[in-house]
């Protein structure tokens, strides 16, 4: 094993997790590792949490903030979360456990752009960060690191943190090595010069992680796998959506807006993304290009068939099965993969030089395309905004895609007003349920008003809202952007007295 630890000094401060997490004292800020399930640190968080719970036994507070590239998994995230551990996280999330801590107010939780964490730490804006745990696939002899499945914000954690303890595990498969692109040209501003990517699968940068030896402090030696959950087939209404999605981009080529070969494509996780992906292949689309963040299963296969040409990202998120095919295949895959940091997946400038075609899940939309995808009644987190924002702000095409109706039917996710702004309605090109798809591109508030109620909204609640709509545009203090205050956020409220949004 020690022979994925080349540089004889960095093999000398091997230890296990214990004297690892022995080395973070209570209130310090910890930069991990760890994007949507894959790359995390498996074994000192762990032991993390078991220090802080003998802590907290012993009547002794022990509380982190943590930071993070997006999502993790239990044995991060859960563990630390279950143990009281966590006082403040940052950014992305879905583990249940934090999430219910989250949302119990137990725990501070910020929810950032993917591709602002960097620069916001860079900044100063996060104050010190004392500690940096991060997965490594290997350490090269001059002590740079061969990252693992996932990149995220592992660059500025390492120039960052005062100290670095570094995770070696040796279940991540050696193949990856080249398949990262590390870029060290971002500056502060106003030093800052244009990123030299013109395609998708363009490599600025280097293949490993630089790393002053000088403030590791410990290196622990894994052997597990990353924890990703199986996705489901595509259901019946996710095929639908992937269709209307389909059929739009096929009328975009006829009118001359798109070419055969579309634009890069940035698509989120989820079951409605690869059913998205799985109905770009049975169009019979070939040779596109993917500037994405996570490359799930979906796109594996079509990086297989040839759909896909190249795909660029910061994170693999596989399933078992995935993961299988990815090692046995991995030289097929090498030259067309490229991973990159979160700050390069998801920048602006990138991103819209690219002219990416952002598809994206929702929790719900209102009349005049407003995007919420993070809240439930305004008030209660499901994960995190994630990238979604930086794809819609700055990609070509911004699509939103949610089944019309949540909960068995008993929520619309078409409502008069969201209950929580994730994307405005200047950041929303296209909505798309399985009802339909409301292209809401040069329309005024009115316009896209029509065109969600004809085309996106479940008929169990397309009358309800037509009738808003209708009464609105009558009663409404302005006529512009038509709404019923009193009224707008009935329908939530609803929810939460019956139990259902239907009047
Ligand atoms: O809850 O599991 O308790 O039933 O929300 O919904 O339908 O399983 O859909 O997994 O695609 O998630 C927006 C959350 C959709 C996701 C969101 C409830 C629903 C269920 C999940 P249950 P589904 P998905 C790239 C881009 C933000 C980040 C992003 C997301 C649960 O897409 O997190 O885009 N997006 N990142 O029942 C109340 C509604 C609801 C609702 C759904 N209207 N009201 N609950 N739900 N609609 C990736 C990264 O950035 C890393």
């Amino acid at each position: 094993m020690s022979g994925r630890i080349a540089h004889a000094g960095l093999a000398a401060l091997r230890m296990d997790a214990d004297h690892a997490a022995a080395l973070i004292a209570p209130g310090m800020t910890v930069g991990m590792s760890g994007f949507t399930g894959a790359g995390y640190p498996k074994a000192v968080p762990l032991a993390l949490a078991t220090r802080i719970s003998d802590a907290h036994e012993r009547g002794e507070p022990f509380r982190l903030r943590v930071l993070t590239g997006a999502s993790t998994a239990p044995e991060l995230d859960g563990a630390l979360a279950r143990a009281g551990g966590i006082d403040f996280r940052l950014p992305y999330q879905s583990d249940p456990e934090l999430r219910a801590r989250i949302n119990r107010g137990e725990i501070e939780y910020m929810d950032l752009h993917l591709g602002h964490v960097a620069q916001y730490a860079l900044f100063g804006f996060l104050g010190r960060i004392d500690v940096a745990i991060i997965e490594a696939t290997a350490i090269l002899a001059d002590g740079r690191l061969l990252p693992s499945t996932s990149i995220g914000n592992n660059k500025t954690w390492l120039d960052l943190a005062d100290k670095v303890i570094v995770e070696v595990n040796q279940r991540q498969p050696l193949g990856l090595d080249g398949m990262h692109d590390i870029y060290y040209g971002t500056a502060m501003p106003p030093d800052r010069k244009p990123i030299p990517l013109l395609h998708p699968g363009d490599r600025i940068g280097e293949p490993y992680l630089r790393v002053d030896p000088a403030k590791i402090v410990a290196v622990v030696e894994t052997d597990a796998p990353d924890r990703i959950g199986r996705f489901s087939p595509p259901d019946d209404v996710s095929k639908r959506i992937a269709a209307h999605l389909v059929e739009f981009f096929r009328h975009e080529i006829r009118v001359g807006r798109l070419s055969e070969r579309l634009l890069p494509l940035q698509s989120g996780v989820g079951n409605i993304a690869n059913a998205v992906l799985a109905g770009l292949r049975e169009g019979g689309f070939r040779g596109l290009n993917a500037f994405t963040e996570v490359i799930q299963d979906g796109m594996l296969d079509l990086l297989a068939d040839g759909t896909l040409e190249m795909a660029s990202a910061t994170s693999f998120s596989l399933s078992p099965e995935g993961v299988d095919e990815f090692v046995r295949n991995i030289e097929r895959y090498r030259n067309r993969i490229v991973l990159r940091p979160q700050e390069m997946s998801n920048h602006g400038e990138l991103i819209r030089r690219l002219g990416c075609i952002a598809m994206n899940g929702m929790v719900e939309a209102d009349l005049y395309g407003n995007v919420n995808s993070t809240h439930v009644a305004g008030s209660s987190i499901i994960n995190g905004i994630g990238g979604s924002g930086d794809f819609a702000r700055n990609g070509f095409l911004s699509c939103f895609m949610t089944p019309s109706t949540a909960k068995g039917g008993a929520i619309s996710a078409i409502v008069p007003m969201v209950s929580h702004v994730d994307h405005t309605e200047h950041d929303v090109a296209v909505v798309v349920t399985e009802q339909g798809l409301a292209d809401l591109r040069g329309l005024s508030p009115k316009q896209r008003a029509r065109a969600i109620i004809a085309h996106c909204v479940h008929p169990d609640y397309r009358p309800m809202l037509a009738d808003y709509f209708e009464r609105a545009c009558r009663d409404s203090f302005g006529k512009h952007t038509p709404h019923l205050l009193p009224e707008a956020l009935s329908w939530h409220q609803r929810y939460l007295n019956t139990g259902s949004m239907r009047a």
